[in-house]
């Protein structure tokens, strides 16, 4: 199934619950570094098994991040699959080494379900339930479930859905929202979704040392292309002396692109090998993947990363180079 609509995603349901039934044992995993929509979408997901009385487990290589740590039954998320499975449910996951270490576990379990919303990358998965218009994987979910009669949609599977859709289209600003996807959102509200508790922990719950190090970033703060290029750069100094870590700098980026004149704006972090990592961000049509693969990176049109092993300084000058031919072949 290349790509499926609403409603054929909908009719995937009854064969996929088969699948479910027919288990001994699941495993659920996502991808590495996870984010409101893979949890969202795990933690969904598990409930519903639970509901289907299914022995599951739920795994990622990464707890979740601090601003994730509200969301109903995140006590499921482990490390390490407590016995051997004969299906797994891979969500929000595009090539099989964003499991992380887990990888392996993944592969050797005799039947794999991916259900994904991101462009196919390597299609992993003997089952592919894929929808590229989808803003979110928790939105495939919602389109799965809701209306039909095997899955109570109760508040937390409501708030993990609401969750991975509100993250991954930003709280409805990003190009990837649908009217679809507005009126999803608007049946978990209806189901019990707690929204303002979302808002509150995703949104009003910065920890201190990450806006400290935010300052650092403005501080750092480098211009060029008549103002449409904006870099900062991040060095270990200035994450020992804040006290914030790399996953503090979730959305810095974003932040330079919110500048009036900004159309590319990039972010360069000193991690404390020495490596530097990159994001870069765009609006429109500029390309971001043009920036990232001069350093062997990738990613969306509007969204990309990479990494250098070179020194900082020497990083931020080949990158402002590719961020200016960018500009001017746009
Ligand atoms: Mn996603």
């Amino acid at each position: 199934m290349a790509e499926a609509s609403p409603e054929e995603l909908k009719a995937m349901w009854p064969s996929l619950k088969a699948e479910l039934l027919a288990a001994n044992h699941i495993i659920l995993g996502t991808h590495v570094n996870p984010d409101g929509d893979a949890l969202g979408s795990i933690l969904a997901f598990s409930e519903v098994l639970t509901q289907l009385g299914k022995s599951h487990d739920v795994l990622c290589h990464h707890p979740a991040p601090k601003y994730l740590g509200f969301l109903p039954n995140l006590d499921r998320l482990t490390s390490t699959p407590t016995q051997k499975a004969d299906l797994a449910i891979i969500l929000d996951l595009e090539a099989m080494d964003r499991l992380g270490s887990l990888r392996d576990v993944f592969e050797s379990t005799a039947k794999v379900v991916v259900i994904d919303h991101h462009q196919p990358h390597e299609e992993p998965g003997d089952i592919r339930i894929i929808s590229t218009k989808s803003p979110a994987t928790a939105a495939i979910l919602a389109d799965l479930w809701i209306g039909g009669d095997d899955v109570e949609f109760t508040p937390d599977i409501a708030t993990n859905l609401l969750v991975g859709i509100l993250t991954d289209t930003g709280n409805f600003r990003y190009p990837n929202t649908t009217p679809h996807s507005m009126h999803v959102a608007a049946d978990l509200l209806e189901a019990g979704a707690k929204l303002r508790q979302i808002n509150e922990a995703v949104y009003l719950s910065k920890p201190l040392p990450a806006v400290k190090l935010f300052g650092t970033a403005l501080t750092n703060l480098r211009l060029a292309a008549d103002n449409q290029a904006a870099w900062t750069t991040l060095r270990q100094s200035d994450f020992q002396r804040s006290g914030a870590t790399e996953e503090d700098t979730e959305g810095f980026v974003n932040e330079l692109l919110a500048i009036d004149t900004v159309k590319l704006a990039a972010i360069l972090r000193e991690s404390h090998t020495g490596r530097v990592k990159i994001s870069i961000r765009s609006q429109g049509n500029i390309d971001t993947t043009a920036v990232a693969r001069q350093f062997g990176g990738g990613g969306h049109i509007n969204a990309s990363g990479a990494h250098s092993d070179d020194p900082i300084d020497v990083a931020a000058e080949k990158l402002v180079q590719a961020m200016v031919e960018c500009l001017e072949s746009s």
